[in-house]
């Protein structure tokens, strides 16, 4: 893995990170998926590129179109049935080798061209993980259930964990490689989003957040988190807030210096 420049970057360089890999969960978006990798393969960022698509055992065609856009550039992977989008993303963790990792929804709520402003805190060496946050950026849609609902689970993180969140459940998440070893991560569904905020938290790291637009769409669209997830939701904080953390690999993911 390269040596990451931290602090010590120049301006313009990309802080000693050589490769982003991004990872696409994907359940049943059969309308939306070649538009979220056309984006994808758009995307402006000064590091060499690995996208991995983890297709969560879909059943509405989306295989056949992701077997149009599989290249040497974009990997697919294969569960043969449904698990859920926190097992979907694990599959992909398991598999990309880059020392940037983001994850990428397929149903193009959020816009790869929101890239750059994510990965610059990292680039020049002032983050280990940003959040692109859809409550300081601007947005075509937000269900008002879902607002609230992501409203109080961003404070409920923030009580808990000691953190200034505004938005814990969204999307678009970026760490350094480095700072997701060992965290032996479990959720098979949407209480991965909770899961990895909650371990980041605990471990130390400070999470940074920028603006990213958002696209919201609706459950007439295919939008499938309900009111139901934020339970599951509020659960998993309440959980790892108290379950004993497996050690930090002595590697470099020890907190950054704050
Ligand atoms: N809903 C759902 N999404 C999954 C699953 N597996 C992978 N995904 C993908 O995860 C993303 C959905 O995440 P999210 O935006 O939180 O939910 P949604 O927009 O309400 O469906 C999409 O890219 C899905 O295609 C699954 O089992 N269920
Ligand atoms: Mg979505």
């Amino acid at each position: 893995m390269a040596e990451v420049g931290g602090a010590g970057a120049a301006p313009g360089d990309v802080g000693g990170y050589e490769t982003l890999s991004v990872i696409v969960p994907v359940y049943n978006e059969r309308a939306t998926v070649a538009e979220a990798i056309r984006r994808i393969r758009q995307a402006d960022v000064p590091l060499e590129l690995e996208v991995v698509v983890v297709d969560d055992g879909s059943t509405d065609g989306t295989p056949q179109v992701l077997a149009t856009l599989e290249d040497s550039t974009v990997r697919v992977l294969t569960h043969p049935h449904n698990r859920g989008k926190g097992a979907a993303v694990r599959t992909g963790l398991a598999a990309v080798r880059g020392d940037l990792v983001l994850i990428q929804d397929a149903d193009l709520e959020y816009d790869p061209a929101d890239w750059p402003t994510l990965l610059d805190p990292v680039l020049r060496g002032k983050a280990q993980v940003v959040y692109g946050s859809r409550f300081t950026g601007e947005r075509k849609n937000m269900l008002p259930t879902h607002w609230v609902g992501n409203r109080f689970l961003a404070l409920v993180t923030n009580v808990l964990y000691a953190s200034t969140l505004s938005d814990m459940e969204t999307c678009s998440k970026l760490f350094d490689r480095r700072v997701l070893a060992g965290l032996e991560l479990r959720s098979d569904r949407f209480e991965i989003e909770p899961e990895l905020t909650a371990k980041v938290l605990r471990r130390g790291h400070r999470i940074y957040e920028v603006p990213v637009s958002y696209a919201g769409r609706e459950p007439s669209e295919g939008k499938k988190i309900s009111w139901r997830d934020g339970f599951g939701a509020l659960w998993t904080l309440l959980k790892y807030r108290v379950v004993p953390l497996p050690p930090a690999p002595p590697d470099g993911s020890e907190p950054a210096a704050r």
